[in-house]
Parts: C-alpha cells; structure tokens; sequence
C-alpha cells in the first residue's frame, strides 16, 4: 500500500484526494495539508488523515511514502526541491512550476538526486482517444506527421480569465500532449487573434490561433476559443504522409433523430471529458510506485512547457514568430 501525503486541499485538491480514497487501488491518503487549517480539516475527513499546515512537516513525516502536489502552481517549487531532498517519490498537478527558472531549477535537483521521482500531472496523455492516435503513429502505417489541426474550446470561463492564461491554463494541455504525440520538441511559435467574440472582455482576446512549429518541421494550429457556448470541445487530426489520423471521443454518445432533426452530445466541461484520464494517470503512477518506476510526464517535459508557453505568450504581444530554446541541452538522465 502507498502511503500519499496531499499538499494543497482546494477543489482540485479534494477532488484528487477522493480519487486515491475511493477509486485508486495500492494507495491511501495518510496525510493532507493546506496552509488554511479549515481546508486542510475539510479534506482530512474525506480520508481520515493526519492534518498538516505546514507542508514540510508532511514530506518529512516518515509515514508518507510519496507526496501529492495540488497546491496552488506558484508554491510547487518549495514543495518539490523539498520532497526531493527527502527522496520522496511525487505526483505533482501541473504546471510543474510557473516560471521556466524554477522548472529548470526543479530539473537539475531530480538530476542531482540521480533518481526518477517525478509524474506531472499532464492527463490528457492517458486519454483514450489520444493513446489511440499514438498507437496509429507508431503502427508506422500512416508515414510520419506532417500537421496537426486541434481545438480547445471552453463553453465560457471566469471575468478573471485574461490573454496569457489561454496559454498557461488552457493551451498548456495541447502543448504537452502534442509534443509527446508527435515524438519532437518544439522550435517557435506565433499566435493570430481573428475577430473577438461579443462574449469576452476587454482583457481577454478570445478566440486565438496558436500555431506551434516543431525541430522536424511539424506545423501544428491550435484554436483556442474559450468563450464558444456550444460545449468543451477538444479535438485533434494529424495528417501524415499516408493517412490522416483523427481523435475519437472516449465517450460515444448516441446519435438521437427527432423533429425532423438530428443530434448528439458535447461534454460541457473537461472533468467530464478527462475523467477517465485523470484516474488513469493516478493509478499509472501508484502501479509504478509498486514496481519501483516513474514513468509519464516528467520534470524535463514540465520545463519544456513552460518555455513553450513563455513564447506563445510573448508570441501574443508581438505577433511575431517567437523561437523556443532551451536554456541547457536536454539531460541524458532523461532519456532513460
Ligand atoms: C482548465 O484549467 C483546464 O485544465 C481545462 O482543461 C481547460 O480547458 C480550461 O481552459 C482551463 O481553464
């Protein structure tokens, strides 16, 4: 049995926290902290754990085999060169780190510590649909890929929701998982604002084309549309040199005729559309622990990311092609 500590008790905190108590097998919360004891209590109760409000004391307890990371993104640096001086294993919500200097410094404490310890919490990588567009590429069959045409829509979003955050909260999915479909990093990258929608606001350019280019020539476009009504529609099409190969649904819904009509169903939001990949990842990651691994995503692709959408949001202010380069040479540790 894994015995998990969670930091960070809000909703996404909670919501894992009952995922590992009620859904998860090999794992149980022993532990959970927040810096707000209220939170902290609420979440203890879902899973009869110790109560922390400092998360140090929670990594260092040596009833904590691994340590969950659901605090908000600003505070996971602390949290994560803490639990890796520990030597603890950890599954951290992403993004890894808001700032690409603190990704890398997260990165070269993991290759210091000469052990894998971190998952990041990148789901969409266990999808269903997406695996099934990653087993055609590898199949061989299609020749290599050549495009990829994508959608991230949002039926709306908060009034606090502003331009850079359609790269850091929503865009930030794409630019993980396409990467890793594709098997290629990424070299620049260019946003087109088109016409904006009556739904947004004036701090909010909605919606946006993000065109993403990778080191062998892959041409990706992403619309980002996060006030479209209509539903969370994500969809993905990579066009190769024989085939063209596009992301079926994880969920199938029925197709229902009636008044001279036709329909189907559009998820309204991505806990509904990812859900089964959210579990996926969390038992991905407490089976590994059992066999002694840590696979998924990983503290390279977190830097990654955040170097990618350093350039799409600078990418936002200047309407320029922005390249994207890593401050150091991918470690070899890495590649293992
Ligand atoms: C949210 O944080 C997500 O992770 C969703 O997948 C994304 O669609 C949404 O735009 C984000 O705000």
């Amino acid at each position: 049995m894994l015995n998990v500590g969670v930091i960070g008790c809000g909703g996404m905190g909670r919501d894992h926290i009952s995922r590992l108590t009620n859904k998860i097998q090999g794992a149980q919360v022993v532990a959970v902290c927040d810096v707000f004891e209220e939170s902290a209590k609420k979440a203890a109760s879902i899973c009869n754990a110790k109560v922390y409000t400092d998360e140090k004391l929670l990594i260092n307890d040596p009833d904590v085999d691994a340590v969950f990371i659901v605090s908000p993104g600003f505070a996971h640096v602390e949290a994560l060169l803490e639990a890796i001086q520990a030597g603890k294993r950890i599954f951290c919500e992403k993004p890894l780190c808001t700032t690409a200097e603190d990704c890398l410094k997260v990165v070269q404490a993991e290759v210091a510590s000469g052990k894998h310890l971190i998952q990041l919490g990148f789901m969409r990588r266990y999808d269903v649909g997406y695996a099934k567009v990653k087993e055609a590429l590898l199949s061989g069959e299609y020749g290599e890929p050549l495009m990829l045409h994508c959608t991230h829509r949002n039926p709306e979003v908060g009034t606090n929701y502003n331009t850079p955050m359609a790269v850091h909260d929503t865009a930030i999915h794409e630019i993980d998982v396409l990467h890793w479909l594709v098997d290629d990093e990424y070299e620049s990258a260019q946003v087109i604002m088109p016409r904006v929608t009556k739904y947004s606001h004036s701090e909010l350019k909605d919606p946006q084309i993000m065109l993403l280019r990778t080191k062998k020539g892959v041409c990706i476009d992403v619309e980002v549309f996060v006030n479209c009504k209509f539903g969370y529609d994500i969809n993905c099409e990579v066009v190769c040199e024989d085939g063209a190969i596009k992301m079926p649904m994880a969920t199938v819904y029925p197709t229902i005729r009636k008044n001279a009509s036709v329909s189907t169903t559009i998820d309204t939001d991505c806990f509904v559309r990812f859900k089964d990949a959210y579990d996926a990842e969390v038992q991905a990651w407490v089976d590994d622990a059992a066999k002694g691994e840590i696979n998924g995503p990983n503290a390279w692709d977190g830097y990654l990311a955040a170097i990618t959408a350093d350039a799409l949001v600078k990418a936002q202010q200047t309407g320029a092609i922005e390249k994207i380069n890593a401050a150091v040479e991918k470690p070899d540790f890495y590649n293992k």
